[in-house]
């Protein structure tokens, strides 16, 4: 005795379920409380969502969910959308197959009556028993019907394809399904090659880039962007790290509310080799409400105005006059992505002044086409699974809320939302810390790379709108 539903029949339940984690407690087992309906009325009314699950000694197991509380007023259907019949195994293959609501049937989803057990659909698609059941050697059969395919899309499947024929099971289980947002659920992003191997294919794909020939640009100049504290010199630090082989602190960070970076200052890494990757992370001054960049400094940036190293100064921002201001900015010294990063942690309480000053600082970077992501940092300290264990961040729902809240807030994809936890008071590095970032820079220079492609579209384009002027004016 004991749950028989295992971690990959739960994962496919909550899958279906649709609405986040789930932890399924068991609250009514026939081999363990007895085949009967005022029994299982008692363990279960009111309870809430559970999942009502049959297994037979073919190995066939199946069964229904309900949104809505069991109860024991006669004769009551509920109605509720969201209720399905499922199987998970059939003769002992799994066959995973959840059976909707037919349209317009959803006041059928469920039926009560305190002298039976669990019902799923008006005509009884699934009536599992009345009153009371005994034991029949190792079997109960169940006195119930299974008239399947009445309130419920059965997509062809007759009822032998679900339960062998009869309703002759070996248990009969309720469980109690809960929402559970620390649990870490089926991942939200995709896991794949989440190992030693995946990481070291990463890390050549990341030294594999290059930008397009022809645009004469010899690496893709990223520039990062956000409040103070957001952990910008620590993203750049991190990925340091990792192509260091240990922890560096070449970009000073710290704690302090006015920022700690007050120049404008590229960062490229340096391995071991001697070369260098093809990126240059531009590391700036913190976005504050009163200081730090104004949008003519932004676009200046952008644009390739500002030499490297240049110390923003409050009380005279850069224009087309200072001395430093560069006039003929090359392609190189251009920006060819943005990178925003945004502290997961304090995500809510970013001023309405910080939003307005990004959302003025994306229309620039909209004007010239250059793609903007979102670095999530800190996401260590939104749920104890992920601090506890960094590799849960792409399965913690707390997390995923947080990524579809900064993908509002700056109206970006998602996908283009990239939860990391920086390097802080590690003294090793960490395989997951490297995952996370690693796939977040790689999606940064695959969308440096669109915008380079778009560039040397442009210039071929360009370059045939003249050869054909030409050829026409000859
Ligand atoms: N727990 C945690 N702390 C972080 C993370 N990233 C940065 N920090 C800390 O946040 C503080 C500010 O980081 P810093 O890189 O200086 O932020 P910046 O002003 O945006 O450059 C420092 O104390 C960092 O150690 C992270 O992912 N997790
Ligand atoms: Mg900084």
């Amino acid at each position: 005795m004991g749950e028989r539903l295992n971690h990959q029949d739960k994962d496919q339940l909550e899958k279906w379920i649709g609405t986040g984690p789930k932890t399924f407690t068991l609250l009514y087992a026939i081999t363990r409380d007895g085949c009967n309906s005022r029994v299982f009325h008692e363990k279960c009314d009111g309870q809430g969502p559970t999942v009502t699950v049959l297994y037979n000694a073919k190995g066939s197991v199946y069964g229904g969910y309900s949104p809505m509380s069991w109860n024991s007023s006669s004769n009551s259907n509920s109605s509720c959308t969201e209720a399905f019949l499922f199987q998970l195994y059939h003769n002992g293959n799994r066959k995973a197959t959840k059976f909707e609501l037919k349209p317009g049937q959803y006041y059928n989803a469920v039926y009560n009556n305190v002298e039976y057990g669990p019902i799923f659909g008006g005509g009884y698609d699934l009536k599992t028993f009345s009153s009371n059941v005994n034991r029949s050697g190792s079997d109960f059969h169940l006195n119930g019907s299974a008239n399947f395919g009445y309130t419920y899309e059965m997509h062809g499947i007759g009822a032998n394809d679900i339960h062998n024929g009869d309703l002759h099971v070996t248990e009969l289980e309720v469980y109690k399904v809960i929402y559970d947002e620390n649990k870490p659920g089926t991942p939200w992003r995709e896991l794949d090659n989440w190992n030693t191997r995946g990481l070291a294919r990463l890390k050549e794909d990341i030294l594999s880039f290059r930008p397009p020939p022809g645009l004469n640009i010899d690496e893709a100049r990223i520039v990062i962007l956000g409040p103070v504290g957001a952990g910008k010199s620590s993203f750049f630090n991190t990925i340091d790290s990792i192509f260091r082989g240990r922890i560096t602190q070449r970009a000073c960070n710290g704690s302090s509310a006015q920022s700690v970076t007050t120049a404008y200052t590229p960062y490229s890494v340096r391995l071991d080799s001697g070369s260098s990757p093809k990126f240059i992370l531009c590391d700036t001054p913190g976005l504050e409400e009163s200081d730090g960049l104004d949008v003519d400094e932004c676009s200046y940036l952008l644009d390739g105005n500002i030499p490297d190293f240049y110390l923003f100064n409050q009380n005279s921002p850069i224009s087309p006059n200072a001395e430093e201001f560069r006039v003929n900015p090359t392609t190189q010294d251009k920006i060819h992505c943005v990178v925003f990063v945004i502290d997961a942690s304090t995500l809510e309480a970013v001023s309405s002044i910080i939003v307005d000053k990004m959302k003025n600082f994306q229309r620039t970077m909209n004007d010239r086409e250059i793609p903007q992501l979102i670095v999530l940092t800190k996401v260590d300290k939104l749920c104890e699974d992920v601090q506890k264990d960094i590799s849960f961040t792409y399965r913690s729902w707390k997390v995923k809320e947080h990524v579809d809240k900064a993908s509002e807030l700056l109206g970006l994809r998602p996908c283009n939302v990239l939860p990391v936890k920086n390097y802080e008071k590690e003294t090793r590095l960490d395989i997951n810390i490297n995952m996370l970032s690693l796939l977040a820079l790689r999606k940064i220079l695959d969308l440096a790379e669109d915008y380079m492609d778009n560039l040397l579209d442009r210039q071929t384009f360009g370059q045939m709108k003249i050869c054909g002027e030409e050829k026409s004016a000859s």
